[in-house]
């Protein structure tokens, strides 16, 4: 199904009655071969203000043009290597196909398990302008970027792998509510989807953590992720945006699985040498168990804007003009690296995810006065990792998760709420009861899902709203978007300036800040 005449705005997220009508088209390939999408989280070293006269992305240390240059993304492009052929799956707020994500085939759309799918005017757009953001950084590419990319203007538009394509599951709503169940069919979904029809998804990125503290060996999230890397998948996860915490460390969570990728940010300090980088205060540390794998840029970054979005009307000091948005938080750095593997991948299409993972570890550069629970192995260096020879090193890998603990704890604080009914417990999204040993067991064999069925609801039609919903426990009436608020998205995180430095991701996504 194209859905090509979709277009965001007519509509408030919380408006009009769901529709009950629509259907999630999960098992097939039906939603293969749509449009585009992807959203990215950025923040200024110059205030928004300064560029709104007319902004010029050639000035701007942080503008995509420039960022893809002194990363050396822009390296691998001039070598060949563009990111064409591999697929990046974005489990986020969904993508809108505006400029930047419009061509034809850049963005393909998976199901809309978000609270907002039975909207149709809502559907798998992107209403919050978290995930189109993450889409641009990974793969944007206006029209006008021509070959040879690395020469083209700085006007035009690019993501750290331009060609390659974007497949977008949407779960978060407008503010960006959404329940670890969802996170975690969204994933599965990938995992048993990556093939369909012409798909190709090696990449997933995860700009999402709550602040769970049970142990990954345990968590249901965390055995997810854990699939889908064992899958062939290399699963790149944001690690929060909380800072420094002393001792403890603070990563989120899935980040907290030492298998996958946990990517922190740094900060260009607004100049194009990364000699003078830091790790970006926001960051979050990694424990004395967990640290950081490596730091990406991940301050002041340009990116797409959604007018009308949920970020767009509560972050206005983030705007910079009528196409972009400015943002900062661990969130953008995960999808500069996601965009990083997609080019990796092109050049190695055989290579498994931890491969890959040494190959961007034992290339980045060490930062200045940083310990490795803050950045890890450093900052990716992409045009070392260009000249590296990739290895696979032996010995053992840390402890696999078996996923048998409890959905509860792996939200962490992090509920949705209407009402003032809280979804807690073993259940999910449906109310249905998460059986986290036997989900562990159809996860391993890759069959949680069958059809449109996940944990035994149909996660398309009637069992969003009607009859199996007033049935829950924990919601007595049918609902639409924005009634939801997840309480990870409310309170201090949302609240303009103390966003910088904390974030969505105290809060789930992880975004620092808006500016
Ligand atoms: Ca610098």
């Amino acid at each position: 199904m194209m859905q090509v005449d979709r277009t965001e705005g007519s509509s408030p997220p919380g408006g009009g009655a769901p529709d009950r009508g629509w259907s999630l088209g999960v098992s097939g390939t039906g939603r293969l071969g749509g449009i585009l999408g992807a959203a990215l989280l950025v923040s200024a070293i110059v205030p928004a203000a300064t560029f709104a006269a007319g902004y010029d992305p050639d000035q701007d240390v942080n503008s995509m043009a420039n960022t893809t240059a002194w990363t050396g993304a822009a390296a691998w492009w001039t070598a060949g290597y563009t990111g064409r052929g591999v697929d990046v799956a974005l489990i986020d707020t969904g993508v809108s196909r505006v400029a930047g994500l419009a061509t034809a085939g850049k963005v393909v759309y998976g199901p809309d398990l978000s609270l907002e799918s039975q909207a149709p005017n809502l559907r798998d757009l992107d209403t919050n302008g978290h995930g189109t953001f993450m889409a641009g950084l990974i793969a944007g590419k206006d029209v006008a970027l021509t070959a040879p990319y690395a020469l083209a203007p700085a006007s035009a538009y690019r993501g750290m792998a331009p060609d390659a394509r974007i497949v977008s599951l949407k779960v978060g709503t407008a503010d960006g509510g959404t329940d670890v169940s969802q996170v975690i069919a969204a994933i599965d979904w990938v995992v048993q989807h990556k093939n369909d029809g012409d798909l190709n998804i090696r990449v997933l990125n995860l700009s999402y953590g709550t602040d769970s503290t049970q142990a990954y060996d345990v968590d249901p999230l965390a055995f997810a992720v854990e699939q889908a890397w064992n899958a062939g998948i290399f699963v790149v996860v944001a690690t929060g945006n909380e800072g420094y915490v002393a001792h403890t460390g603070s990563l989120t969570s899935p980040a907290t699985d030492p298998l996958v990728l946990a990517v922190g940010a740094s900060d260009s300090m607004g100049t194009s040498t990364l000699l003078d980088d830091s790790v970006a205060g926001f960051s979050s540390t990694g424990s004395s168990a967990r640290y950081v794998d490596v730091v990406a840029p991940g301050a002041h970054l340009q990116g797409l804007r959604v007018p009308n979005s949920y970020i767009d009307d509560n972050h206005p000091a983030g705007q910079i003009d009528s196409r972009y948005f400015r943002g900062s938080g661990t969130s953008e750095a995960a999808a500069l690296v996601s965009g990083a593997a997609a080019l990796a991948l092109q050049r190695y299409p055989t290579m498994d995810p931890i491969t890959l993972k040494y190959l961007f570890r034992s290339s980045a550069r060490a930062l200045n006065g940083f310990s490795s629970r803050f950045e890890g192995q450093g900052e990716i260096d992409l045009a070392r990792m260009l000249t590296a020879t990739p290895f696979t090193k032996k010995g053992s890998l840390p402890r696999s998760s078996t996923g048998t603990g409890s959905l509860e704890l792996a939200r962490g604080s992090e509920h949705l709420t209407r009402d003032g009914v809280v979804l807690s417990g073993e259940q999910d999204i449906f109310g249905q009861p998460f059986d986290a040993n036997a989900m562990a067991q159809l996860e391993a064999d890759g069959s949680s899902w069958s059809g449109a069925v996940w944990n035994g609801s149909s996660w398309s039609g009637s069992s969003w709203s009607g009859s199996s919903w007033s049935g829950s426990s924990w919601s007595s009436s049918s609902w639409s978007g924005s009634s939801w608020s997840g309480s990870s998205w409310s309170g201090s995180s949302w609240s303009g300036s103390s966003w910088s430095g904390s974030s969505w991701s105290g809060s789930s996504w992880s975004t620092g800040s808006w500016n």
